[in-house]
């Protein structure tokens, strides 16, 4: 085809093609949407049926959700809250710049506050409920980066002082500083939700929300309209965590949740997608799994040129767009957008062609528009039947202007010169002289400005300042001794598990009339693994929408039963959704003032190792509440190997500084445990969490033995048994924790009998409670050389004590090795180091070097070592007891 005939054809085309649009608006106009959905649906069955292959999409036009004519009148005083906000923009820029002047390297972020003041500070004069008069207010999730934004925002409203404000990122300067981002473990009063390590915020949002409806299913809060916001980066929803369980959110219709995605197309390092769409991209993620998907992409100024533009090449070119190429219309300047953005097509050339360039550079993105981010908070909050999210089209760094708006660097920017603070100030018009600028002083007008009062008359009208953390609860009583004594008195012959016990504890604790329905058992789809099924029929598994169908097991005792009261919340197979579960369970106390008690019980190896950062979100966050490692230890879940047996999870509780941490061994430590941590948490209100193991294997239970005082079990070690044998030379101390217990009082027999050395046994409910605890005490003792010297608990319990120390557990080495030193003999430990196998108990047991044989032999080699014993004695006992000296090193295969 020659030029002037591709011309034709396309000429042609296009009247085509607009003849089609003016008959759609001809039908839209006389029979209204309902119709031209109608048509749009014959039409796609017809061309369906004539065999042309229209590709699913599950996106709409590359424009706003909300068309202007539907748009709500702003309710606000548009210039009194650019004003506002200008300040809170200059603030936050400044407590970053001036934090990097006291120390250069002390770091912060400029750009993300900076694309999403609009986002927050509509939701801060309008919508976001506080918690005034004791209500729940608005559970907020704000995104972590954006965190100078909200300080500075709360120092307009004076609730921080100039002080913390300078010392930003220095919380331990004199008169304290703020925290670099959202740590409710550092800001108690202030932040409610971590939210910086990316990924975890959206999460969380989504179980808080649906763990407010059960709160509510539940009777135990009031109906009501709060809200859970999420803020989140665009880059941010690449985290698996972030979109991972959007689906939960429609399925359950969680119409209380609003996501809120700043969408300013970049990340740390660049754009987000620069040979895509992102918004376009979430889109249709999101509208995929149900969701109400508002974006909002263009600022007002767009609206003229759409409604002007009849060729239909506007709404192209929009649709056209990459964000690579979106982000140097910013980069770059007026005269660029005239060039590449509307240059493409002669019709849009001369639509703009009475704008300046400068008119061009200034048009605005749909995420800067206070009256389009007000239209669609105002349609999220109202939607009903399903979650909103709300893609909002910003720019990265927005008014920073040469120092980095839009550009690559931006994310890092912390510093700015004279002339780029000049430009920020004058383009915001913040009143500061051009001799001050180069401090970049904080500014607050006084407090009888017009701007103070109409900020803190809005936040009265909308219930309280936010964000604040408050703690309203009331202490509750612990469950009385009588409930656990049952535990303490052994099972006299029946052999049961650790589990079986924790599952009657769990039982009673449900059946208790002061506590019971505060329990909140969550399983990930393990129930049954742990034989929790009676559960599901006495207590009922939670569902919004109670059971619509009837069970095919109905006619068993055991039924599978969901109902709208249910207590259970049986997450299905994700560990990280239980997890945000327990997390919104076991802060219930802060945010609902309900003390709700979860009890979240998982295989301990997809534990820490799985959702390890959810655990240290849950730590920041003062969570409460008790998470069962269940079939724990490695040599205890035969068969099952390499990813199941789990010999590390006590080691990685270590790291987690409030978590309390236990590896019982029988039916009364557990008890004793359990109502110990019932007490700690929800009586004495302390803000620890706890980890506790159960094993799945069925020995008899003993009773607690006589002299035992439980204040014992809970420090971590007490003596479980003395030998006998008074008279005999040799001496030896076993130390054993959860099953391996057992082989060490085997262990025990064996020496007592064959090689007549006086053993007594120890149980080690705890070795990480020994270590804090010579930590503490080791460190009161360097700080107060003149005072009486303390001594650690294990030290004092073994102080008298002679003879070799042998440590052994279903654990690695390391933990016992940690108390290696405040023991008065030398210690040798056993433990588990190593991947797992698929395999016998005892077999692995004997392949980790932690079956009683083993303890016997290492006991013999310690006294040998300590020239109490000949050599002799040591290749006959290699012998007697089957020792293998030729095995290979556990850890090495
Ligand atoms: C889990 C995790 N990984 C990495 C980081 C480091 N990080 C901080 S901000 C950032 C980029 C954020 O981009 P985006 O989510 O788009 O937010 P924006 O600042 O653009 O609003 C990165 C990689 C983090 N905070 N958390
Ligand atoms: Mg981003």
């Amino acid at each position: 085809m020659n030029d002037l005939r591709k011309n034709d054809a396309r000429e042609i085309e296009d009247l085509e093609t607009l003849e089609w649009l003016e008959s759609l608006e001809y039908v839209l106009q006389n029979g209204g949407p309902e119709r031209v959905r109608e048509l749009l649906h014959d039409l796609d069955t017809y061309a369906h049926e004539a065999g042309v292959d229209l590709p699913f999409t599950a996106n709409t036009p590359y424009v706003n959700s909300i068309p202007k004519e539907k748009q709500p009148k702003f309710p606000g005083g548009r210039e009194i809250e650019r004003r506002i906000k200008s300040l809170v923009r200059w603030n936050a820029m400044a407590m970053v710049v001036r934090a990097n002047k006291q120390e250069a390297g002390i770091g912060g972020h400029i750009s993300t506050y900076a694309s999403a003041a609009t986002l927050y500070e509509i939701a801060f004069n309008h919508f976001f409920k506080g918690k005034d008069n004791n209500s729940d207010g608005d559970q907020i999730y704000f995104q972590g980066h954006a965190a100078p934004g909200i300080y500075a925002r709360a120092y307009l409203e004076g609730r921080i002082t100039n002080g913390q404000l300078e010392n930003f990122r220095r919380e331990l300067a004199k008169g304290g500083g703020l925290s670099s981002y959202p740590h409710p473990w550092l800001m108690p009063k202030f932040w409610e939700f971590p939210t910086v390590s990316m990924g975890l915020g959206p999460i969380m949002a989504i179980y808080q929300a649906r763990f407010n409806r059960y709160l509510e299913d539940r009777t135990l809060i009031r109906k009501s309209d709060s809200k859970v916001w999420a803020f989140l980066g665009d880059g941010e929803t690449d985290e698996p965590e972030a979109l991972g369980a959007i689906s939960l959110a429609s399925r359950e219709k969680l119409d209380n949740l609003i996501f809120v995605i700043n969408c300013n197309l970049q990340r740390l390092d660049g754009p987000v997608r620069g040979n895509g769409n992102i918004i376009q991209e979430l889109e249709a993620v999101f509208r995929g799994a149900g969701w109400n998907v508002i974006k909002i992409i263009w600022g007002g100024d767009w609206d003229v040129l759409l409604e002007q533009d009849h060729s239909g090449n506007l709404l192209r070119r929009m649709n056209e767009s990459i964000d690579g190429e979106s982000q140097n219309y910013v980069v770059k300047g007026g005269k660029y957008i005239r060039d590449h953005f509307f240059g493409k097509y002669p019709e849009l050339s001369e639509l703009i062609e009475n704008y300046s360039d400068e008119a061009l550079e200034k048009m605005k993105r749909g995420g800067h528009d206070p009256e389009k981010v007000y239209a669609a908070y105002q349609a999220a909050i109202s939607h009903k039947g399903a979650p909103t999210v709300i893609l909002a089209r910003t720019v990265k760094g927005y008014g920073l202007g040469e120092a980095g708006e839009g550009k690559n660097i931006t994310h890092q920017q912390k510093k700015l010169n004279e002339e780029e603070l000049k430009h920020f100030r004058t383009r915001f018009g913040i009143p500061i002289s051009d001799e001050d600028i180069s401090k970049a002083p904080f500014y607050k007008p006084s407090e009888d400005s017009a701007e103070i009062k109409y900020l803190k008359e809005r936040r009265k009208a909308l219930g309280g300042y936010v964000p604040k953390r408050v703690v309203r609860n009331q202490p509750i009583q612990t469950p009385p001794e009588e409930m656990f004594e049952e535990f303490y008195t052994g099972t006299e012959g029946r052999e049961v598990s650790t589990t079986m016990v924790f599952v009657r504890i769990l039982t009673k604790l449900l059946k208790d009339k002061e506590v019971g329905k505060l329990i909140v058992p969550i399983v990930p789809d393990e129930a049954r693994t742990f034989g929790m099924e009676s559960l599901f029929r006495q207590i009922g598994i939670y569902s919004h929408k109670g059971q619509l169908y009837e069970p095919v097991d109905r006619d068993s005792l055991l039924y599978y039963k969901e109902a709208k009261n249910g207590q259970i919340l049986e997450e299905g197979i994700t560990e990280a959704g239980s997890m945000s579960s327990f997390i919104a369970a076991g802060t219930a106390y802060a945010t609902h003032a309900v003390n709700t008690i979860p009890f979240f019980i998982y295989y301990s190896m997809f534990g820490f190792q799985r959702i390890g950062d959810l655990a240290w979100a849950a730590a920041d966050m003062r969570c409460k509440g008790f998470l069962i490692g269940g079939t724990a230890g490695r040599t205890t879940l035969a068969g099952e190997g390499l990813q199941h047996q789990d010999g590390h999870s006590h080691l990685l509780s270590y790291s987690i500084p409030n978590m309390v941490t236990y590896d019982p061994a029988y039916a009364y430590e557990l008890a004793v445990i359990i109502r110990d941590g019932i007490y700690r948490m929800y009586e004495k209100q302390e803000n620890i969490f706890y980890y506790i193991t159960v094993m799945n294997e069925n020995y008899e239970q003993p009773a607690l033995p006589k002299g035992v005082k439980k204040e014992q079990i809970l420090k971590g070690m007490y003596k479980l048994s003395s030998s006998t044998k008074k008279t005999a030379k040799l001496k030896a101390h076993l130390l054993g924790s959860g099953t391996i217990l057992n082989e060490v009082i085997k262990a025990k027999d064996i020496l007592e009998k064959n090689y007549n050395v006086s053993t007594d046994v120890w149980s080690v409910t705890s070795y990480k409670n020994l270590h804090t605890n010579a930590l503490e005490i080791e460190r009161w003792n360097m700080m107060n050389p003149t005072k009486k010297t303390k001594l650690p608990y294990i030290s004092e319990i073994t102080n008298n004590e002679e003879g070799v120390f042998v440590a052994a557990s279903d654990y690695v080495q390391i933990l016992k090795d940690s108390v290696a030193k405040y023991l008065p003999g030398k210690l040798t430990t056993l433990g588990t180091f190593g991947f797992g196998r698929s395999e016998g108990r005892n077999e692995l047991r004997d392949f980790f070097e932690v079956d009683t044989k083993h303890i016997v032999y290492a006991t013999l080699y310690s006294l040998f070592k300590e020239k109490k014993i000949k050599a002799e004695v040591l290749t006959k006992a290699q012998k007697d007891l089957g020792i293998d000296t030729t095995k290979p090193i556990p850890w090495t295969v």
